[in-house]
This record gives C-alpha cells, structure tokens and sequence, in this order.
C-alpha cells in the first residue's frame, strides 16, 4: 500500500463534508460534522479502534489492548476554519489511524493501549471558545463556555446536545493523571520553513502562547466638512498611530506576533470624525514573559498617543493561553523515530496553536508538523503532498515502535 497515496484519497474524500464554497467549511456540532464522523469511524475501525463518541463530541478510538496501562494518544481536529483547507486537523486523525493500521498490516503489536482522538473544536470559530474536547480530557474544562452562543443565538450546550453529546457528563471525560502516557499531535506547519529546510517533516519545540486584548480609543466626532484639522479628537487617528506603532515594535522582537485583526468605529460614517475606534490586539510568542512585557509596553504607548491626541484609551483581556513546551525526551523519541525513517526532521517552533496546547495539562505532548506548500493555510490552496504525509507516517509508526521498546 502507498500509504501517503491512501492519506490524500482519504483527505480528498472527507473534504467533500463541508457546507458549500471554496475550500472546507465543517464546524463543529453540524450535519458535515456528522457526516466526517461516519469516515472518520471507518478509519479507526480500518485501523482497529473501537470508536465512540465522548461527552464532548469527540471521537475516540481505542485499541482493544491486552494491557490497561497508560495509553499513548494521537489526535488532532475535525473542525476547519471557513474556506479552509483540507489538511488542518483532519490530517493528523487521518495519520494516526493510517499509522495504527499499517503496524497492524505489519503484524506490529504494541504492548499498550493507543487511541485515536478527533476533536470537535480547535478553531473557535463557531463558538466564542474552542479545545472544548482535549478540555474535557484534560479536566481542565470550564461548563461556563456552554452558555456561550453562535452567531444564531444557538448556546453551545444546545448545539452539543442536539449533536449527540453529553454537556452535564463532560466533567466525567477527564481521565486520571496516569491515564496517559504520552500525547502526539501530526499537524500541516501552516508556514514555511520545513519548505525553506527542504524537510518533509518537522518536530515541534513548543507551542506558543496567545492573548487577545479589546483596546478602544474615544475622542469627538463632527463634521468634515466644517470641523478645523487643528484640534481634531479623531479616534481612528489615533488608532492608527497606535496600530504602527505595535507592528513596528513587533518586527523587532524575535518570535513574538502582535496582530491587529479587527477594527469597528463609530458612527463609521464617510463624512463625519470618527469617535469611536475599537480593535483587537493579539500577541503570540513562545515566551509567555516576552508576551506579558509586550502588552504592558502595548499599554503604555496606548496612554501615551491617547495622550497627545486628547482621546480616551481602554486596553482590556480577553483570552489568554500560556505558552507550552513540548517535552525534551519525547522530542528526542521523534527525532530518533525521524532518522529510523531515514527522514531530516528539523526543530522548530509553532506560532499556531493546536488541541496539544490543551492535552499538556494531562500528559507530556509531542507534535509533528509536516510541510506545507508555500506556508499557505486558513485557505482552499493548503496542500501537503503524499509523499510527505507517508513520511510522516513511516515516522508515527517509528515514534510507536519507540515508546514500546520502554
Ligand atoms: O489560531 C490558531 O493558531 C489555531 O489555528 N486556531
Ligand atoms: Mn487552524
Ligand atoms: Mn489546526
Ligand atoms: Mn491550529
């Protein structure tokens, strides 16, 4: 079997589970959620897992193991963003069972339990939440979050029940600290440096931190007409320095992101001065200190330019995820399993945060990115190649045979 081949008939053929338009659109707790559950199952059965759905929707595969000890997990998401691509998540579901099935092909028995874990939701895009499920494992999830709604008005917990789950018995998923072994998340890079390395796939040094910040600047609308330039309260201006001051400050700061995705202002109108001008600050960086210092510099700049621009300035937490280091020995485990595979497997980094930003508080977690074309991902172009995802599958089946060996 050509393994990498099997993955992108499989990927293209799940792909066709997403509502109609460009690229994959599959939310969680929707009928192409449904319908990538019934391939999903199918996968695991292939690869024989035992599949069922938890309390929190997600799909979990075990391995009919003669031993109950600690249990190595694989896992990743179902979910896509909207108009996303066909690799994000899924196809770290999808390595893990083709993984499992070709040891079992091999007449490979591992001497402890595995299981195969699709999460409902990691891109918090339907729901003001997300990592609801490796929460749930983890036990580190909040029931507060089923009271949030989608853009219907639809509450989590509504959307869940009606899906199939279970919201008052997610508290009963979380498993006992060792109940895990180990945590391993195949992941599409979704940037472009395992391209610029040549490198089919890549083992991951940690996953960073993320903060978002409501800041909102208020001054004094008026004419446009009429108003005098001098001694305008315009908040947008003020904004704006605001806005190229953070970017410029974070273009000189090594592996720390500042995005200002959103802007909204009132009364956002063509011919008066904007009064209002609210937008989100988030910030991304391995060190979870580096993030910190830059949000109270953000802070400062903020007063200062609301300052000399006689406007009111607000800056308020959001969210916030604190940075994860992926665990030095099981790192080491994957860059012996990379050369097993006879495979160049650099390290580095994750600006993206994945459902192992969650797990790290059940078990000690490892991931593996694979190459992705051009760095291109949240988009219908992101593409992995066969050949790279039967690396990273000749290095899953390694990385297992591994931790067997103790
Ligand atoms: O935003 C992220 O990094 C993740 O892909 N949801
Ligand atoms: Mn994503
Ligand atoms: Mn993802
Ligand atoms: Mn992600």
């Amino acid at each position: 079997m050509d393994w990498g081949q099997e993955a992108q008939r499989r990927l293209d053929k799940i792909a066709t589970c997403s509502s109609p338009g460009p690229g994959v659109t599959r939310l969680p707790y929707t009928p192409e959620h449904a319908a990538a559950i019934e391939q999903i199952s199918d996968w695991m059965c292939r690869a024989g897992l035992e599949p069922r759905l938890d309390a929190a929707a997600t799909l979990v595969g075990r391995s009919a193991s003669p031993s109950n000890g600690a249990a190595v997990l694989i896992g990743s998401h179902q979910d896509s963003v909207v108009e996303g691509g066909r690799y994000d998540g899924i196809m770290g579901v999808l390595i893990g069972c083709l993984a499992l099935e070709r040891l079992a092909a091999e007449g490979t028995v591992l001497p402890f339990p595995v299981e195969v874990l699709a999460f409902a939701d990691e891109e918090g895009v339907r729901f003001p939440t997300a990592l609801i499920g490796p929460r749930a494992i983890a036990g580190s999830f909040d029931p507060e979050v089923l009271e949030m709604c989608d853009a219907d008005g639809l509450r989590l917990r509504d959307a869940l029940e009606d899906f199939g789950g279970r919201p008052d018995d997610i508290a009963a998923e979380a498993r006992g600290k060792d109940a895990a072994r180990a945590y391993l998340e195949l992941h599409i890079e979704q940037g472009p440096v395992l391209e610029q390395s040549d490198a089919a796939v890549g083992i991951v040094t940690g996953i960073c931190g993320i903060e978002r910040n409501s800041v909102s600047f208020g001054g004094e609308t008026g004419h446009a007409g009429t108003v005098p330039m001098e001694g305008r309260r315009d908040a947008l201006v003020a904004a704006s320095e605001f806005i190229v001051k953070v970017h410029d400050a974070a273009r000189r700061i090594d592996g720390l992101r500042a995005t200002i995705g959103t802007l909204a202002l009132k009364p956002d109108v063509v011919n008066a001065i904007a009064r209002d001008a609210t937008l989100t600050l988030e910030i991304r960086a391995l060190s979870d200190a580096a993030r910190l210092e830059f949000a109270a510099a953000a802070q400062v700049w903020g007063t200062e330019i609301a300052g000399t621009r006689d406007v009111s300035f607000a800056m308020s937490k959001t969210y916030e995820q604190t940075a994860v280091p992926c665990v030095p020995d099981l790192i080491q485990t994957l860059e012996q399993a990379a050369q097993d595979a006879g495979q160049n497997a650099p390290l580095l980094p994750s600006g993206a945060t994945h459902d192992a930003s969650a797990m790290a508080d059940l078990c000690d977690i490892s991931m593996l990115f694979v190459r992705c074309k051009d760095g291109l991902s949240h988009r219908p172009e992101e593409f992995a190649s066969a050949e790279d995802m039967g690396a990273a599958i000749d290095v899953t089946c390694a990385y297992l045979r591994r931790l067997a060996k103790g």
